[in-house]
């Protein structure tokens, strides 16, 4: 039986300067991703968007950040739409900007401690996202769910997060635009960073192989956060930080077919589309096919399939 794909939006645009990413939720449902699912064989369950409170004013030591209390409040009602999805199904969040998974994940989190089994965290991103609101330049939170999610100091005014990832569980994938803070810190962490320069030498497939290897190994949940700026601009132009030298349309499709295949993945973002930045749907459009190969859409299906 194939699982019940939750389809949740989180219309915010609030973790960086640029609106338009509040309208990505819709413009999904307009591409068709409920749909594309069905015909895929799941079933599906749209549980609309979420919204959250008029949040009290809070201050951040660090004079830059803004929206502080809006991800905060942001936060807390997608971390508990987020377990109680993971209860019922593959939760799929429809973003909205980055800061959304400041909250997904802690929602999976939750939940993966409660069953007991390890969570692993892939992160499909131009961006490693590892600051924390005090080291953040930009003021931008869409820049530190990493950080949160492993544990990072400096999220005061944030719930804690409950287990956070080891970093040796978390891989970066396709990144090609570090802070110097971030780096700096990452050069402090086991975690797997798979940049550019990696991912041209070795290939789209082998580090992703190894990673999903130990998943594998520890009988972990995997939970894949896609932005749009993992993607080249050329095929995704909808996204507010683009970054040249991004994946190509055959090596995103390749990255979720081999998602597909290893059957670990257990949630997932779509985050940092931009529907007013977008050509004709294009990015959209992209998006829900990428969702497609991640959940089973095979150029060429055959029993098996083995390059060794
Ligand atoms: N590291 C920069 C840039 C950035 C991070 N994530 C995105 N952009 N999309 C920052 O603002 O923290
Ligand atoms: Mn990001
Ligand atoms: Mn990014």
């Amino acid at each position: 039986m194939k699982p019940t794909c939750i389809l949740i939006g989180a219309p915010i645009d609030t973790g960086q300067k640029r609106a338009g990413c509040l309208m990505g939720p819709a413009a999904y449902r307009v591409a068709g991703l409920a749909q594309s699912l069905v015909e895929l064989g799941h079933p599906v369950e749209d549980w609309g968007d979420l919204s959250i409170p008029v949040p009290d004013p809070v201050s951040s030591p660090n004079p830059v950040v803004h929206h502080l209390a809006e991800t905060v409040a942001w936060t807390r009602a997608l971390a508990e739409q987020g377990r109680h999805a993971m209860q019922k199904g593959f939760p799929i969040f429809m973003g909205g900007d980055h800061s959304l998974s400041l909250g997904s994940v802690a929602g999976v989190a939750a939940h993966a401690e409660q069953i007991g089994r390890p969570l692993f965290v892939l992160w499909l991103d131009a961006h490693s996202d590892y600051h924390t609101p005090l080291t953040t330049q930009s003021g931008n939170l869409h820049g530190t769910p990493v950080a949160y999610i492993a544990g990072r100091p400096g999220f005061d005014a944030f719930p804690p997060f409950p287990a956070p990832v080891p970093t040796r569980r978390i891989c970066l994938y396709g990144i090609r635009s570090v802070d110097a803070p971030e780096h700096e810190a990452l050069l402090q962490t086991d975690m797997t960073v798979c940049d550019m320069r990696v991912l041209d030498e070795r290939g789209i497939v082998a580090p992703l192989r190894e990673f999903l290897d130990k998943v594998r190994a520890e009988n972990g949940l995997l939970h894949v956060s896609l932005d749009v700026d993992f993607l080249d601009p050329g095929i995704a132009p909808a996204v507010g930080t683009t970054v040249p030298g991004g994946t190509t349309f055959r090596e995103a499709h390749l990255v979720m077919e081999h998602l597909h295949e290893s059957g670990l993945v257990t949630s997932l973002d779509l985050v940092e589309l931009n529907p007013f930045l977008d050509e004709r749907g294009k990015t959209a459009k992209l998006m829900v096919e990428l969702v497609g190969s991640l959940m089973g859409r095979k150029v060429f299906d055959r029993p098996t399939r083995s390059f060794g």
